[in-house]
């Protein structure tokens, strides 16, 4: 289902023991060293949905190899097997792949988490972003690339649900303004949202 130009929607495109098996190791990247951490903006801010990076750790704005607003521990590896199923996200979307997928990062919304309208613009590669959701069902507004307000679209992302966002929806801007609580399917066991993004970093080293 496309969702603006080069933005793919996959409902249901991870079965559920797929889904099972990505949140118990997200579960475990959670945990420290370098596991789910704060997030504070350089305003002086603190994100509500609290993360934990694969690969390369984000933070506002750019990207290091240890969590420099963390415990500063080595940020844990990417998976190889997250780094295919990335590619064949991908795949699934349409999209064309050519470096491995090297960062995942993984968010995590209680009832009141939110993330407010943004671009994601600190990867060097153009590569599309793969976004998967587990858990409750967020509401994902995907907006266009001038401006944080209108137009834009509300679309409800559900658990086990693909979005690819490449092409001309790469630098477009996005957010979550609200999870709905309980809609989580009951054998996950559990609460709130977790949404993991594969992205290609395009950094050499
Ligand atoms: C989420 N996460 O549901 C979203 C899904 C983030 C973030 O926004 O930065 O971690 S990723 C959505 C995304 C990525 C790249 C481009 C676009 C959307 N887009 O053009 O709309 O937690
Ligand atoms: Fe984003």
């Amino acid at each position: 289902t496309a969702l603006g130009p080069g933005a793919v929607h996959v409902p249901d495109w991870l079965a559920p023991e797929a889904q099972l098996r990505l949140l118990q190791a997200c579960r475990e990247w959670a945990g420290p060293p370098a596991g789910l951490r704060l997030v504070r903006t350089p305003g002086g801010g603190v994100m509500t949905a609290r993360q934990v990076c694969l690969g390369w750790h984000w933070y506002p704005y750019g990207y290091a190899r240890t969590v420099v607003d963390g415990d500063g521990a080595p940020v844990k590896p990417m998976p190889p097997w997250l780094a295919e199923l990335g590619g064949r996200a991908a795949e699934a979307a349409g999209h064309d792949v050519d470096d491995p997928y090297d960062i995942a990062l993984v968010n995590f919304y209680d009832a009141d988490a939110r993330m407010g309208m943004h671009r994601d613009s600190d990867e060097k590669s153009d590569a599309a972003v793969v976004s998967l959701s587990l858990g409750d069902t967020g509401v994902f507004r995907f907006g266009n690339t001038r401006t944080r307000a209108k137009p834009y679209t509300d679309v409800e992302l559900r658990s086990g649900d693909l979005v690819v966002f490449g092409g001309a929806s790469r630098l477009a801007y996005h957010g979550v303004p609200r999870v709905l609580p309980g809609t989580a399917p009951p054998e996950l066991g559990l609460t709130g949202r977790l949404n993991i993004t594969l992205r290609v970093s395009g950094f050499s080293e």
